[in-house]
């Protein structure tokens, strides 16, 4: 793990191409990703920002540069590309799309390498399929993405009735899984335009379908978006970890929150805090990992949509949920649970959020 977080620890960003006809919806979805109502800055391959009025004036003629590069404010930790796609079937859009991933994919380091590519299909339509969109497919210049890279397939508006989801499987997912490098991943997102909706199964489905352990790492702990993703991979790569300060190590790393703090001191106050609390784990060999893992998810969640436990504040906002959470009630709770049925207990919390009392909160 330690070579992990090492990459990890030299990666800033999350770079992914999101590729769909005009009004696909991918500006939407990228807002919702990183919680924005503002539209993205954008900058050139050069790094340099660009003024958004001269990118609506060449969008306007229809050009839409693949290389430049969008950031969010709100979560800068993405790097997005975006292209229109095949939609006008022109041999230099798709020239110019595969030129793209070629080159990136030869990019001598991860960190300017493709990471993901989101693949956007709005399906309220009864246009199968175009040729262009499917021989996205067959192109082996996508795989060579493979540093970890996936492509997902997402489609837009869940289509609801028994006649819809057969065009759907007919038009679209039929051909597309019959393909030499078929979408890894395929998410349906529902109207996204509406405030409850969310795209927490993008995240989901884009998390387990890397197969880079870095790079899951990276997209995990950059997504600020759902909790339980973090909570599901620091408890898939952590049940045999062998000492205190490998499982805080290991468990934190996942949460985007407690990434800025991930220095050697910081978590060994963690596991010190671990450690005064449940003074017998490390003498009982028997003691089960899992206890503590839910302990320290349980209580870094706290800060994941709370500024207040953010940064410098996390160790104390730590130490208070920990001193709620241990030998409380709802920590039998959790383990009985645990005993109950462990597969199913920990997909459990991972879907459901076992939240305690805020660190604020409990102070009033
Ligand atoms: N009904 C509905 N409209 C959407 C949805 N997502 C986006 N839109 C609308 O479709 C239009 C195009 O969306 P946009 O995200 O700009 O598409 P882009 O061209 O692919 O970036 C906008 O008017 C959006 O408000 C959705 O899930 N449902
Ligand atoms: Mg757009």
């Amino acid at each position: 793990m330690d070579a992990v977080l090492d990459i990890r620890s030299n990666l800033s960003h999350f770079r992914i191409l999101i590729l769909g006809r005009a009004n696909a919806g991918k500006t939407t979805i990228l807002k919702k990703v990183c919680n924005s109502i503002d539209d993205p800055e954008i900058y050139g391959p050069d790094g340099k920002e660009i003024d958004p009025s001269i990118v609506k004036e060449s969008e306007g003629r229809g050009l839409h540069d693949i290389e430049n590069q969008l950031i969010f404010k709100s979560n800068p930790q993405f790097i997005f590309h975006d292209s229109r796609g095949f939609e006008s079937g022109s041999a230099l859009e798709i020239l110019r799309v595969k030129l793209f991933i070629t080159r990136r994919a030869e990019e001598p380091t991860l960190a300017e390498q493709l990471h993901a590519i989101w693949y956007c299909l709005p399906t309220d339509t009864d246009r199968p399929l175009l040729a262009a969109d499917q021989a996205f497919f067959e192109n082996d210049a996508n795989n060579n993405l493979l540093t970890g890279g996936v492509i997902s397939m997402i489609e837009r508006r869940k289509r609801q009735n028994e006649r819809a989801r057969e065009m759907l499987e007919t038009n679209f997912l039929g051909p597309l899984k019959s393909k030499q490098y078929p979408p890894a991943g395929y998410v349906q997102l529902d109207n996204m335009l509406e405030k409850t909706s969310s795209c927490h199964e993008l995240i989901e489905t884009t998390a387990n379908t890397i197969d880079d352990k870095a790079l899951q790492l990276l997209f995990v702990s950059v997504q600020q978006n759902n909790v339980n993703v973090c909570i599901r991979y620091a408890i898939r790569y952590n049940l045999d970890s062998d000492t205190l300060f490998e499982i805080v190590e290991e468990t934190l790393c996942w949460f985007p929150h407690v990434w800025q703090i991930m220095r050697k001191r910081n978590l060994e106050l963690c596991a010190k805090i671990m450690r005064d609390k449940y003074p017998n784990f490390e003498q009982d060999p028997a003691s089960p990992n899992v206890q503590m893992i839910m302990a320290i998810c349980i209580c870094a969640e706290q800060g994941f949509s709370e500024g207040s436990a953010r940064s410098q504040g996390f160790v104390p906002a730590f130490e208070n949920a920990m001193e709620h959470y241990a030998g409380s009630e709802l920590e039998k709770k959790v383990m009985q649970e645990y005993h109950k049925s462990s597969g199913a207990f920990l997909l459990k919390v991972a879907t459901e959020r076992l939240l305690i009392p805020s660190a604020e909160a409990a102070e009033h």
